[in-house]
């Protein structure tokens, strides 16, 4: 087993991974940027290294620096956790040149699967049901239309090198599709460098419904049940649960033998997730391949039990799966809601600043993955999210009610969340009943504002307004020592 590891990412993520290395006695590496120098993710590693200055480019996608932070450490393998270098199949290649453990997919896999028409053509050749579109990419305007003629308006238009819904463009018909196509292509080209794009038919009211993978190097392959997670805002997922309440036991069974198919026709080693879009009349469709941790990995280990991120370590030292898919079993239901830095009342922007106060739920089922403390700060430059929030419990409607709670408990000041945005979300009726579909955001929840009278959130508000008047630096009482907690304040207080 490896005896330390790097890990080439910053905040919740990487907070997380070290957890599970120092459970297995290995030592970790944290790499930071400046503005990172007293990050919870450098806080929490046994020795850390500065790779550079703020930028992405100076720091954690700087490939030459976080390669001399591991021969200076010494360390073994490098985990990449989700963004930066992730997914960057050149960077998992100079690993394995340079003698270190890319504790992921092999390059070739990622590569493979990063290429959208690519991936779709070994699908249908290992029998994965895909949906009916291009196979090559094309822009030629004339393709373009005849394909959309044969499958039929509305359809998405969508980048080769894409992923992850960016540069996507619905053409509802022939007189659109061109205009939609040429600013699809300009959008590929700003996004990932290459303008390549295809077509598939729309599906405008499906579920995307994701699949956990495992591979080992010695030809095993599982996968670990399904996450739900339709609940989306602009491509990002903000909801994540499961079991998926659309899944029967032989529809989940027949789903996740495709996506093991999926796996085994790029060889896949590691953890990845198959993303599939299942329509109202239970068909379901490949969408692409994840070959990274992902973010919501939390609920899967919820219900299944297992530390994912052990695995990985474990598969990438060459140790053979620990499981077989028969061992693998969900108990009761998991739920995460993500928490960004962001303001549900000014659009989602971005809402980095200094965390003042912090408190976060407790109790029985429930699980926090976070990358920030009190008094630290959330800088401009990366993404802003702050933690995950995850619950588990023996059903649904008790996952949904234990959710509720944990989030009526989570008090996040100095930076503008979505606590209680989301909320009302696992409060709406369409979302207690199931009705889970990708256009639940839009749909439900576009004109939200704060209830009125909502009771959190003016009782936060009312904190947020005493926390402005409390002496801060030296001056500031210990919280310890009398200061009324928010929380106290949040059980006494009424409107
Ligand atoms: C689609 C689709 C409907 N039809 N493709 C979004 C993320 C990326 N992995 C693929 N995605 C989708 N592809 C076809 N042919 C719907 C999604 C999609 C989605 C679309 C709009 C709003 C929210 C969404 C959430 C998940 C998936």
């Amino acid at each position: 087993m490896f005896k330390c590891i790097l890990i080439a990412n910053r905040g919740e993520i990487a907070c997380r991974i070290m957890a599970t290395c120092r459970e297995m006695g290995i030592e970790t590496v944290a790499v930071y940027s400046d503005v990172d120098a007293t990050a919870a993710h450098v806080l929490a590693a046994d020795r850390a290294v500065r790779l550079g200055t703020a930028e992405p480019a100076e720091s954690y996608l700087n490939q030459e620096r976080i390669m001399a932070a591991v021969r200076d450490t010494g360390a073994e393998a490098i985990h990449p956790g989700y963004g930066f270098l992730a997914e960057n199949a050149a960077f998992a290649a100079r690993c394995e040149d340079e003698g270190i453990v890319f504790i992921g997919p092999p390059p070739t896999a990622i590569r493979e699967l990063g290429e959208k028409t690519l991936a779709r053509r070994m699908m249908i050749e290992n029998g994965v049901p895909v949906i009916p579109g291009l196979t090559q990419a094309t822009s030629d305007p004339a393709k373009l239309l005849d394909e959309a003629a044969r499958i039929g308006y509305p359809v998405l238009i969508k980048a080769a090198a894409g992923g992850g819904g960016k540069g996507m463009r619905v053409a509802t018909a022939a007189e659109a599709l061109s205009e939609a196509a040429e600013a699809a292509g300009r959008e590929a080209v700003a996004a990932f460098g290459n303008g390549a794009i295809y077509i598939e038919k729309y599906l405008p009211r499906a579920r995307h419904v994701e699949f956990q993978i495992m591979a080992d190097q010695h030809g095993d392959c599982v996968h670990l049940l399904e996450r739900e997670c339709s609940i989306q805002r602009r491509h990002q997922k903000i909801v994540e649960e499961t079991p998926s309440s659309a899944l029967t036991p032989a529809l989940r069974a027949e789903m996740g033998a495709a996506a093991v198919r999926a796996a085994r026709a790029v060889g896949y080693v590691n953890a990845g997730t198959v993303e599939f879009l299942l329509d109202p009349d239970g068909c379901f469709y490949f969408l692409e391949v994840n070959t990274r941790l992902q973010v919501e990995h939390p609920v899967t280990e919820m219900v299944t039990g297992i530390d994912l991120v052990r695995e990985q370590i474990r598969v990438a030292a060459g140790l053979p799966l620990a499981f077989a898919q028969s061992d693998i079993a969900g108990r009761g239901h998991a739920i995460e809601c993500r928490i960004y830095a962001e303001d549900p009342q000014n659009d989602f922007l971005p809402a980095p600043g200094s965390i003042e106060y912090l408190q976060f739920p407790q109790g029985p089922g429930i699980r926090i993955d976070a990358g920030i403390y009190a008094g630290g700060q959330v800088p401009v430059e990366y993404d802003p999210i702050l933690a995950k929030l995850i619950v588990q419990a023996e059903d649904r409607d008790a996952a949904i009610a234990r959710m509720r709670r944990a989030l009526g408990e989570t008090v996040v000041l100095g930076v503008k969340t979505p606590v209680a945005y989301l909320r009302d979300v696992l409060a709406h009726k369409a979302f207690r009943a199931g009705a889970t579909f990708t256009d639940f955001i839009p749909r439900y929840m576009t004109d939200w504002t704060p209830a009125a009278g909502d009771a959190d959130a003016a009782a936060l508000a009312y904190i947020a307004d005493d926390l402005t008047a409390v002496p801060r630096g030296k001056d500031r009482p210990d919280r310890n020592a009398g200061w009324p907690s928010p929380w106290r304040t949040l059980g006494a207080w009424r409107p």
